[in-house]
C-alpha cells in the first residue's frame, strides 16, 4: 500500500522565494509533523514524503498513492485544498490533519475524505485500519498523546536539502497567549518526552544543524527547567556533535548553569518571543511572563549572548495599544535589548485562539473569504481591523522597523558583537542579510496583498461604530461576505 504525505507551500511565505533569495534556501524548515505521522505508520506501507517547500512534483508523473495524508498551517490550507482535489479527482482518497483542519474541521472536511483532528499519536492506526477495510470515517478526534506514544520520527523520508533537521523534545504551552494557537493545540500541560527518545531521535538526523522545533524548551516552572537539564545532560553525554537553535521564554537567561548546559550540548541560538516593548502590550496579549520581577531584558539578552548564544528577538505589531510611530519603537527597543535578529510579525488572528473570538466577535477580522483568503496568514500581512493603524500604517510601520534594525550600518555595528565575542558571526551575518532581503520581498508580497482586496478603503477599528458582539458559530465558514464587504 502506498502512502503519500503532503506539506503543502504557500508561496507568499518568503522560505520558498528561494530564486529572489538564496539565503532562504538555510530556512525551509522540514515538515515534522508528516515524519511524526511515519513513524506512526506500520512497516507494511511504502510512505513518501513530499515538501512542496523544497518544489513543486509532478504529482501525475509519480506512482498513483492508495491514500494521501496532507498537513496544514492555516497559511497552507488553500494549497492543501488544491492539492487534494487533484487526487480525489483520480478517486485517490484524501485525509488531513494537523492545525488548520483541527482548528477548521467543519471547512477542511468539505474538501477532504477524512479529518484528523488533533494530535495523531492515538488515532492514527486506527485510520490506516479503516482505510484498509474501507471503512474511513469522516472525521477522527485525536488528544493529546502520552509522551510515550510519541514515535521517531521518519527523518530517513526527506531528501538531503535542507540545511537543518528537526527534532521535537516537548509539547504543550501554559502560558495561552492570546495571539497562539499552541495551548488550544496541544494544550497547557508542557509535555516533555522521554529522554532517551530524544538522544535516540537526535542520532537519526543527518543534518549537522537542528531546530528544536519546542515552543519553549526549558518550559516555565523549575519542574520543567530540572527537565531541561536532564535532558541537556545526556545530549552532552551522548556527545552527537551537533549544532541546534531552539526557542525559548526570556527566562532561560536567569539559570547560569540551564545556559551552561545549552552550550555545551551544542545550543548556538535562541530564539525568543518579546511581542511586545510595552507592559500594556504584553498585558494585551497575556503575555506578563515577560514581565516578571521588573526583567531588565537587556541584561537578560547580555547574559545569553555571553554564553556565545545568537538571541533572535520576536515581536508583534498591531495590537490595540499600537499607534503610529511603533515601527520605530519596536526597533529601538530590539537594538537597545541587543538581539542579533528581529522578526515581526502582524497580529493576525488565527483560528481557535482567543485572540480570533475577540476580533470576530467585533467584527475586525476583514480578510475572510475563506479558505482562499487563508493563503495571506503567514502572519506578516494585515488580515484584521487595527485600533489605531490602518493597513496601509501598517506597512508603513513594518518597512520602518525593518529599514531601521537591517540597515547596513546596524548590521555592521552588530556583526562587531559577533566577532568579538565569538557568537557565531557567519550564521549571524548570514540570518542578518537574509532577514534583510526578505524584508524588501516583503513589500511585493504587500503589494499583491494590498492589489487583492480591490483598492478597497481600510479604516482603523477606531472608527467603527460598535462591536457587533455576535459569536460565529464556526470558525468554517465565517460569514466571510458579510465581514469583508463591509470593511475594506
Ligand atoms: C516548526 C514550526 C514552524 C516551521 C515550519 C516547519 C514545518 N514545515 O513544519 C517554520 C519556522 C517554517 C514555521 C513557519 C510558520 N509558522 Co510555525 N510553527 C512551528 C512549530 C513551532 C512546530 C511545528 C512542529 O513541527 N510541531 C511538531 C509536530 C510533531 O506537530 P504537528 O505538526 O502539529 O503534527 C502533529 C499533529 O498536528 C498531527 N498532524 C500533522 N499533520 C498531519 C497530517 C495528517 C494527515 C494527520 C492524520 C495528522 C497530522 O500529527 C502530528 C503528531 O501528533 C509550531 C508550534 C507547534 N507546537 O506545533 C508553529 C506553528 C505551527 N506555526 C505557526 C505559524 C503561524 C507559522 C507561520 C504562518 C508564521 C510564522 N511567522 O511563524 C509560518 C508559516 C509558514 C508557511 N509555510 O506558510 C502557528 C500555526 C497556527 C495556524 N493556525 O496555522 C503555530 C502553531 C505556532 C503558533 N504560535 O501558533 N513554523
Ligand atoms: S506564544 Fe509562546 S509562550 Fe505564549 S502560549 Fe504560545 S508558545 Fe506559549
Amino acid at each position: 500500500m502506498r502512502l503519500l504525505l503532503i506539506n503543502p507551500c504557500n508561496r507568499l511565505s518568503s522560505m520558498v522565494k528561494i530564486k529572489e533569495n538564496r539565503w532562504n534556501k538555510y530556512r525551509v524548515w522540514k515538515p515534522l509533523g508528516l515524519l511524526v505521522l511515519a513513524g506512526l505508520t506500520p512497516k507494511e506501507w511504502d510512505i513518501t514524503v513530499v515538501d512542496e517547500n523544497l518544489g513543486l512534483p509532478d504529482y501525475v508523473g509519480m506512482p498513483q498513492p492508495d491514500l494521501v495524508g496532507i498537513t496544514a498551517f492555516t497559511s497552507q490550507a488553500p494549497r492543501a485544498y488544491e492539492v487534494a482535489s487533484k487526487f480525489r479527482t483520480r478517486g485517490v482518497p484524501v485525509v488531513m490533519g494537523g492545525i488548520h483542519a483541527s482548528m477548521c474541521p467543519e471547512e477542511a472536511s468539505e474538501r477532504v475524505d477524512t479529518v484528523v483532528t488533533g494530535e495523531a499519536e492515538g488515532i492514527w492506526a486506527q485510520v490506516l485500519k479503516d482505510f484498509r477495510q474501507g471503512a474511513l470515517k469522516p472525521i477522527y478526534e485525536g488528544s493529546h498523546a502520552e509522551v510515550e506514544q510519541i514515535p521517531l520520527a521518519r527523518h530517513d523520508l526527506l531528501p538531503s536539502g535542507y540545511f537543518f533537521g528537526s527534532v521535537q523534545t516537548a509539547r504543550g504551552c501554559p502560558l495561552n497567549c492570546s495571539f497562539c494557537s499552541v495551548s488550544a493545540f496541544n494544550g497547557r500541560e508542557y509535555r516533555r518526552r522521554a529522554i532517551e527518545d530524544v538522544v535516540q531521535e537526535f542520532k537519526l538526523i543527518q543534518e549537522s544543524h537542528v531546530l528544536v522545533v519546542d515552543d519553549n524548551l526549558i518550559g516555565t516552572t523549575k519542574k520543567h527547567i530540572a527537565g531541561a537539564k536532564e535532558l541537556l545532560r545526556a545530549l552532552i553525554r551522548a556527545n552527537l556533535g551537533k549544532k541546534w537553535i531552539a526557542q525559548s521564554t526570556i527566562n532561560i537567561a536567569d539559570d547560569e548553569e540551564l545556559l551552561r548546559l545549552a552550550v555545551e550540548a551544542g545550543c548556538v541560538g535562541v530564539f525568543i518571543g518579546f511581542e511586545s516593548p510595552s507592559d500594556e502590550g504584553l498585558a494585551e496579549i497575556r503575555k506578563k511572563f515577560n514581565n516578571r520581577k521588573g526583567r531588565d531584558f537587556r541584561a537578560s539578552v547580555r547574559r545569553i549572548q555571553q554564553r556565545g548564544l545568537v538571541v533572535a528577538g520576536s515581536f508583534i505589531m498591531g495590537l490595540d495599544v499600537d499607534e503610529r510611530g511603533i515601527g520605530r519603537r519596536i526597533a529601538t527597543a530590539a537594538n537597545h535589548y541587543g538581539v542579533d535578529l528581529l522578526n515581526l510579525n502582524c497580529l493576525t488572528p488565527l483560528p481557535g485562539t482567543d485572540l480570533w473570538d475577540t476580533m470576530e466577535a467585533e467584527a475586525r477580522i476583514v480578510v475572510s473569504a475563506f479558505p482562499e483568503d487563508w493563503k495571506y496568514y503567514t502572519l506578516t500581512l494585515p488580515v484584521a481591523r487595527y485600533k489605531h493603524l490602518s493597513r496601509t500604517d501598517i506597512f508603513r510601520e513594518t518597512d520602518i522597523c525593518n529599514r531601521e534594525f537591517y540597515s547596513l550600518a546596524r548590521i555592521v555595528r552588530r556583526a562587531w558583537g559577533w566577532l568579538i565575542g565569538r557568537r557565531k558571526p557567519i550564521f549571524a551575518l548570514v540570518s542578518n542579510l537574509s532577514n534583510r532581503r526578505n524584508a524588501r520581498l516583503y513589500r511585493d508580497v504587500f503589494r499583491e496583498f494590498a492589489a487583492s482586496q480591490g483598492g478597497r478603503t481600510y479604516r482603523c477599528s477606531s472608527s467603527l461604530v460598535s462591536p457587533s458582539g455576535v459569536k460565529s458559530p464556526s470558525v468554517a465558514s465565517t460569514g466571510a461576505s458579510r465581514l469583508s464587504s463591509e470593511s475594506f
